[in-house]
């Protein structure tokens, strides 16, 4: 019985684990430094990250006989010493293709660790989570910097999964939230059956060049580090970032699985965050019809085969 209790929830308002909009193309700056070929790096980063799972382990044994007290949160440590038998991580993460965000001809080989998958739902990529996690960085510049801490809560907080780090996104979607939760009379609330894991991501998946700023108590990251995340997902909601009644899911038109490069009317705004997804000055939850059964009914006024809410000319 995988059980553990929380103090009350809060909203996560300042988080490094949110991605900043950074400029990576200020050419009118004298001290600009053009960031790094994508391509290149990724080999580079690729290469740190399987180094990382091969000379690492995690608690696995805590896992397979959980004492008493044990918090079901992962911890990594070197292969060395007392510990030079453990089972590198290499040999128990999974892993699967992902997109770069920037350039699309550039694939990243994302490894995840499935302790536990969870029993409860299973978010979409544009869905609302709430974790527990810790974030680290992997540098290989310097080593007194190697595997840091910059960013973590035991508390669960609550993150649009749109606004955070792609891998962390990427790899949240693996797993599934609790089957049911409690609330304690002290105030804490109990989790059951929720998912464990971790990822090891590219710094094209992080930051790469825009690491967030440094927080209280934090570690400034250096650019191109490679991330890791450890987490506890326990609650999932259906995303509708831009309130149209269309679940941000439903608005991934290409179906490719990113939320971004959906954008009908071709304004600022991808179609999970326009509220007025054809630009015809009708909002889009004007141009649909919500069921009782919450069903959505998309009409086709003019019969051209593109639903009215994609129609700028109906
Ligand atoms: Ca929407
Ligand atoms: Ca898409
Ligand atoms: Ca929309
Ligand atoms: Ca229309």
């Amino acid at each position: 019985m995988k059980k553990l209790k929380f103090i009350l929830p809060v909203l996560a308002l300042f988080s490094a684990i949110i991605t900043s909009c950074g400029n990576d193309d200020d050419t009118t700056d004298p001290n600009f430094i053009p960031a790094r070929d994508r391509a290149e790096e990724l080999i580079a980063s690729t290469a740190e990250v399987e180094g990382y799972l091969e000379t690492h382990f995690y608690n696995y044994e805590e896992f397979a006989s959980p004492p008493a007290d044990f918090d079901f949160r992962i911890k990594f440590d070197t292969i060395a010493g007392d510990n030079s038998n453990k089972i590198p991580l290499m040999s128990q993460v999974d892993f699967k293709m992902v997109k770069d965000r920037v350039d699309s001809d550039v694939e990243y080989k994302l490894y995840f660790l499935k302790v536990i998958e969870g029993e409860g739902d299973r978010p979409s990529f544009p869905d609302i989570a709430r974790i527990t996690y810790e974030g680290t960085y992997v540098s290989d510049e310097d080593d007194s910097i190697k595997n840091k801490l910059f960013d973590s809560s035991v508390s669960p907080l609550r993150f649009d999964m749109t606004q955070i780090v792609n891998g962390l996104q990427d790899a949240l979607i693996e797993f599934k939230a609790a089957t049911s939760f409690s609330t304690n009379p002290d105030g804490t609330v109990a989790y059951e059956g929720y998912g464990v894991g971790a990822v090891f991501m590219q710094s094209g998946l992080g930051y790469y060049v825009n690491p967030p700023p440094t927080t209280t108590g934090g570690v400034p990251i250096p650019v191109y580090s490679q991330l890791i995340f450890s987490f506890q997902l326990l609650e999932t909601e259906v995303g509708d970032q831009d309130n149209d009644g269309i679940p941000s899911v439903m608005e991934d038109i290409n179906e490719n699985g990113l939320e971004e490069d959906d954008n009908t009317d071709g304004d600022t705004l991808p179609n999970y965050a326009d509220a007025d997804d054809d630009g015809d000055g009708r909002p889009t939850e004007d141009e649909i019809i919500i069921n009782e059964d919450g069903s959505i009914t998309f009409p086709d006024t003019d019969g051209d085969g593109t639903p009215d809410h994609l129609d700028a000319d109906s």
